[in-house]
């Protein structure tokens, strides 16, 4: 399991504490490059392990370095900002996956019953998800770039007509960048995020987005995570 985290302090020990609690996380990684807070402390302190990038990073080049160091077959992937997190709702994110069900499972945030159903068909930018390691692999380096590598998997995903499966993760939001660095500074961060994100539009054919057809053909939605743990059938590993 892969935590990117830049300072982070406020919620990284929570969230390293809901993914050691997952059922199927052998290790449990924090991959903090520049943090000036007591990020890397916290995510220790909570039981991960803390791999100490130099500053100058990305989101992406964090969770390239994470999947570097471990040698699992498949990697959840955690943002380490998330709010209400426990291991029973990563465990029902990587449940489809485990079964054999899909070849990529997604836990999206909780923004309400009306807007979930909408959130559930659009395509995914949710950090917490488990791809099988060569998925991650498949993304070019030059193409790993901040905050576009969610669609950057979900590219490779579509393109190998593999099946999604997503779901939202009860009661589970994130600390966002206005929460994080101040109204102003927050704004300028999220609007650099998104105009990454719409940059992708341009040149045409940077990304294929025909493919998303086959995305949706092969997405299941699936009933919400609970955030305490529910009977299943699965064996623990
Ligand atoms: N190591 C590392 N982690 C990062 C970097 N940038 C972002 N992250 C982490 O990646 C996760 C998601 O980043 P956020 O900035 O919250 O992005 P987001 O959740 O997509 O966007 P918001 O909706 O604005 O919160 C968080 O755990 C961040 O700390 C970085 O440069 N290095
Ligand atoms: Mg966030």
């Amino acid at each position: 399991m892969v935590l990117p985290a830049r300072n982070e302090a406020t919620t990284v020990a929570a969230n390293v504490t809901a993914a050691r609690a997952c059922r199927f996380a052998r290790r449990v990684l924090v991959v903090d490059d520049g943090s000036t807070d007591a990020t890397a402390e916290q995510a220790a302190l909570a039981g991960a392990e803390v791999l100490c990038r130099s500053p100058g990073g990305s989101k992406a080049l964090a969770m390239a370095a994470g999947v570097a160091a471990s040698d699992a077959e498949a990697i959840l992937f955690v943002d380490a900002d998330c709010t209400g997190l426990t291991g029973a709702h990563l465990d029902a994110v990587c449940q489809p996956f485990i079964e054999g069900n899909a070849a990529m499972s997604i836990g999206f945030f909780d923004y309400g019953p009306r807007w979930n159903w909408v959130v559930l068909r659009c395509p995914p930018l949710s950090g917490e998800r488990i791809v099988p390691r060569w998925v991650f692999e498949a993304v070019p380096v030059h193409k790993l770039d901040g905050y576009t590598i969610e669609v950057r998997l979900n590219e490779v995903v579509c393109e190998a007509r593999l099946a999604t499966t997503v779901r939202t993760m009860a009661g589970v939001q994130h600390r966002t960048k206005r929460a994080k660095a101040g109204q102003r500074e927050g704004l300028r961060q999220t609007w650099e995020m998104y105009r990454a994100l719409v940059s992708l539009l341009v040149p045409v054919g940077d990304i294929r987005w025909r493919t998303y057809g086959f995305y949706l053909r092969g997405l299941t939605i699936e009933g919400p995570a609970p955030a305490t743990a529910l009977r299943s059938s699965i064996a623990r590993p």
